[in-house]
């Protein structure tokens, strides 16, 4: 089975675990971690990081410029040298925390001093300018909750032995916070005929696509916030664009240079890259939209389950517009019920839903599929790949499905 990550190679366990091993601890308590390959590792803690037996007869720690997760937490991306992926399975409610964001770098995160960094529009405007990053701060700021995807993110596993941060960690949400491309766009005085605008990144792959004008007077943000605080250097420090919904390639980090156009600029983001089969002899290009998608985080591999009473949890998008419902199916697919989705379900971005259920021991297979606002609903990985002819590749949202074996052992199960 072919399958396409961005082009990303290989994820090994085995780096991760270097990333976490603590050196030096001695007589630590452990902490198991799973790897990519499903073997876990015991990541020591320090004596400090483990604490006093008793925590009620010492003073704690005083506080500091900066919080801390637990060293007990060991939350981790996977990576690659091209991305790196978020622990879906470990992680709670809509938002990502920034530094398990997913990366996808093209030619690695650039350093950039802020003070220095600018954004020029040009091309079919009235006035071209040059904004900095203390001019765009100027204009009124917007703030909203979307999720960003990459649309390579698709993995299965032959064996099963797969977590959903494999299956589709390039995933994440964050609250975005900037100015609306609309607001710079009237500054300019973009000219009635421009219909497309190129991006580019100041990296060094200096990313470009082009991407329809009314992308922008609708809902495009140049972001310069995330989650509270200046977006990541991960994310586009200092300014990154954001295309709620949209696939990831096209949401430009670093972004340094607009330029408006009557036409697409075909650059090789969109013709050589990002553009997929759909059957037929036929490739689609320009396809922004991420389409609905959803997963089952718990119970997910490399967990195992006793039967009785078992909370379904997992997160569901869709760059169409809001989640309508996510359905789940407890039985291989045969029947579907309503999951319970937790509020706010807000527009275009990741909702989490919840499905109680009551495991008799038998073997079986849950899913879940959602349906959004558009009435798109979720394909199952055979309707994809008939209606791709075959191929795997960009904007692959199948359905998929933890096997539950007898002695409550959770795998993966391609639908
Ligand atoms: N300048 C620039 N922008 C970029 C990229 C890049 O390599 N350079 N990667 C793109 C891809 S393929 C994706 S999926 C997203 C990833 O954003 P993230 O790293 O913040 O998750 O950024 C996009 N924007
Ligand atoms: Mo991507």
């Amino acid at each position: 089975m072919q399958q396409r990550d961005d082009q990303d190679k290989s994820i090994t366990g085995g780096r991760i675990s270097r990333r976490n091993l603590l050196a030096g601890a001695a007589a630590a308590s452990v902490v198991l971690v799973q790897t990519a390959s499903g073997k876990a590792f015991q990541a020591a803690l320090t004596a400090s990081e483990r604490g006093p037996e008793d925590p009620t007869k010492v003073p704690g720690v005083p506080p500091g410029t900066l919080g801390t997760r637990s060293p007990f937490e060991k939350l981790a991306k996977i990576y690659s040298d091209t991305s790196s992926r978020t622990p879906l399975q470990d992680l709670q409610g809509m938002i990502t925390p920034s530094d398990l964001h997913y990366e996808r770098h093209h030619g690695g995160v650039p350093a950039i001093d802020p003070a220095k960094h600018e954004l020029v529009i040009h091309g079919m405007v009235d006035k071209p300018m040059v904004f900095t990053l203390a001019d765009l701060k100027r204009f009124p700021s917007v703030s909203r909750i979307a999720f960003l995807e990459c649309s390579g993110n698709y993995r299965g596993a032959n064996d099963g032995k797969i977590r959903p941060q494999e299956i589709c960690g390039l995933t994440s949400q964050s609250e975005w916070t900037g100015v609306k491309l609309s607001t710079l766009f009237r500054e300019v005085g973009v000219n009635p005929k421009a219909s497309w605008f190129l991006a580019e990144g100041g990296d060094a792959a200096v990313m470009t696509r082009s991407v329809p004008v009314h992308k922008g007077w609708d809902d495009a943000i140049i972001a310069y916030g995330q989650n509270g605080e200046a977006i990541r250097p991960e994310q586009g420090y200092p300014i990154r664009l954001f295309l709620p919904g949209w696939e990831g390639n096209a949401n430009v980090k670093w972004l340094r240079r607009i330029e408006l156009s009557d036409a697409p600029f075909m650059t090789r983001e969109e013709t050589s890259k990002y553009t997929e089969a759909v059957g037929g002899g036929k490739i689609r290009q320009f396809s922004f939209t991420m389409d609905a998608r959803s997963v089952i985080t718990f119970p997910s591999y490399p967990a195992r389950v006793e039967k009785g009473w078992i909370e379904i949890r997992g997160i569901a998008w869709s760059g169409r517009g809001k989640v309508a419902r996510v359905e789940v199916s407890t039985d291989a697919g045969k029947t579907w019920q309503h999951a319970a989705l937790q509020e706010p379900v807000l527009d275009k971005a990741i909702a989490a839903f919840r499905y109680l259920w009551n495991w008799d021991g038998n073997p079986t297979e849950i899913m879940s599929r959602t349906v959004d606002e558009t009435g798109y609903v979720q394909p199952f990985l055979k309707q994809l790949m008939a209606a791709r002819g075959g191929n795997m590749g960009y904007h692959f949202n199948p359905v998929t499905a933890w096997y539950l074996q007898k002695d409550g052992q959770v795998l993966f199960k391609a639908t």
